[in-house]
């Protein structure tokens, strides 16, 4: 079968990947081309072609169903569409640090974009021991200028609410609400953890202070539509080597809380760190500092120089927001620490630790460290206090 653009929608495999990549002219006529199927997310189809001189293409395809679960649990197409909007945005805001989108086709549910082959998923890397010196500061550019550029400090307020209507994404969100925000604190199908953890998950579900401190979080990520969000910005959605950082994967965009973005990032350092022997875990940590400061310095750069808000001279509003969007992010952050160890979507950071022994005892930690992030969120001065926090999570005796 030939796919071409005005084909209906089917999955694609190997060989109707490289007869679309021919059809669109990616590869000169008679290239010998190779491709793999390489997706190892929970939801879509990936495909990586290359010819004979390792030239290569990556496409990337929605399923109507989250892979992760089946068939059983159905999923727009839609997702393929705002993947590549984002991305599109992005490259005005971010060139060097997202792919290049060559391709999109909403019928198909495809993107097709730059191949980031040379680089590794930074959570495989970390898992493995590398370091990648320039990530954060990557980051915390990258959260800084999609997220002022796209909130009311940085874009004019009519154009806000325009782009706005182009990334509402219900069905993704609605993941994030039930799967982020939701079943990890109750009894919920969803979960899964091993039984050795049920003591502490029942005492989370039993914990009214901590339920109402995670209501309130929920509450912002429906409700507070600050800027537009990459949705899903953890290590498994950023490619990575010594010098380029290249963020990936965002299907979940959609207006919401600034602090969401830079509190999952947050939260998958603290994953990583919590893994590591004392000796390996500063050079994790470092990220945690790095992010924050790299983020604050460009966004209040921004603040200053690229400002639409005739607020943004008002002495003490810019420390407002940075301490706003900095306990949310904690909060935010405590969450995705707790969802990642007992919900449905788990981390390889976690989950591939040895002994079993170990994995749980750093499981417990993980729920305690998660809890402590969210009861405490409001009362954090800066980042070194988060790491302290760890350090005291990690050696406390279980
Ligand atoms: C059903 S999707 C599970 C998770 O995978 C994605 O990457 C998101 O993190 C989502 O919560
Ligand atoms: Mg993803």
């Amino acid at each position: 079968m030939t796919t071409t653009a005005t084909t209906s929608y089917e999955p694609l495999t190997e060989t109707t990947a490289v007869s679309l990549a021919r059809d669109l002219q990616f590869f000169k006529e008679g290239a010998l081309l190779q491709c793999h199927e390489i997706g190892d997310g929970n939801l879509n189809l990936v495909f990586h072609i290359r010819d004979e001189n390792k030239t290569g293409i990556i496409i990337k395809q929605a399923l109507p169903y989250a892979k992760v679960v089946g068939e059983s649990w159905p999923l727009t197409l839609h997702r393929a569409t705002i993947e590549g909007n984002y991305l599109k945005n992005a490259a005005a805001l971010v060139p060097n640090l997202v792919p290049k989108v060559y391709y999109t086709n909403e019928t198909l549910a495809i993107t097709i974009m730059e191949d980031l082959s040379h680089l590794e998923i930074v959570r495989n890397g970390f898992n493995h021991g590398k370091d990648y010196p320039l990530l954060s500061k990557h980051i915390g550019e990258y959260l800084a200028k999609t997220l002022f550029y796209t909130s009311d400090f940085g874009l004019n307020q009519q154009e806000k609410k325009k782009l706005h209507q182009k990334f509402t994404n219900p069905e993704l969100c609605k993941i994030t609400e039930d799967l982020v925000f939701t079943d990890p604190f109750f009894d919920s199908e969803t979960n899964n953890f091993e039984p050795e953890l049920l003591e502490e998950v029942e005492s989370l579900w039993n914990d009214e202070q901590l339920k109402l401190e995670v209501a309130k979080l929920k509450y912002k990520f429906l409700t507070d539509g600050e800027a537009l969000l990459h949705g899903d910005l953890h290590t498994g959605s950023i490619f990575a080597n010594e010098i380029d950082t290249k963020v990936i994967d965002p299907e979940f965009a959609y207006f919401g809380p600034i602090g969401f973005d830079v509190g999952q990032f947050f939260a998958n350092i603290l994953l990583q760190a919590i893994t590591r022997e004392e000796e390996k875990r500063s050079v994790i940590i470092s990220h945690l500092h790095q992010v924050w400061e790299s983020f604050t310095t460009t966004f209040s750069d921004l603040w200053k120089t690229a400002s639409v808000e005739k607020f943004t001279t008002t002495p003490g509003y810019l420390d407002y927001v940075l301490k706003k969007v900095f306990a949310e992010s904690i909060g935010f952050a405590g969450c995705e620490v707790i969802r990642r160890t007992i919900g449905l979507a788990h981390v390889a950071d976690l989950d591939t630790i040895q002994p079993y022994a170990k994995r749980i005892i750093t499981k417990q930690k993980a729920l305690k460290l998660g809890k402590l992030l969210i009861w405490e969120a409001e009362s954090f001065k800066n980042t070194k206090e988060i790491e302290l926090l760890l350090e005291k999570v990690i050696k406390e005796n279980f």
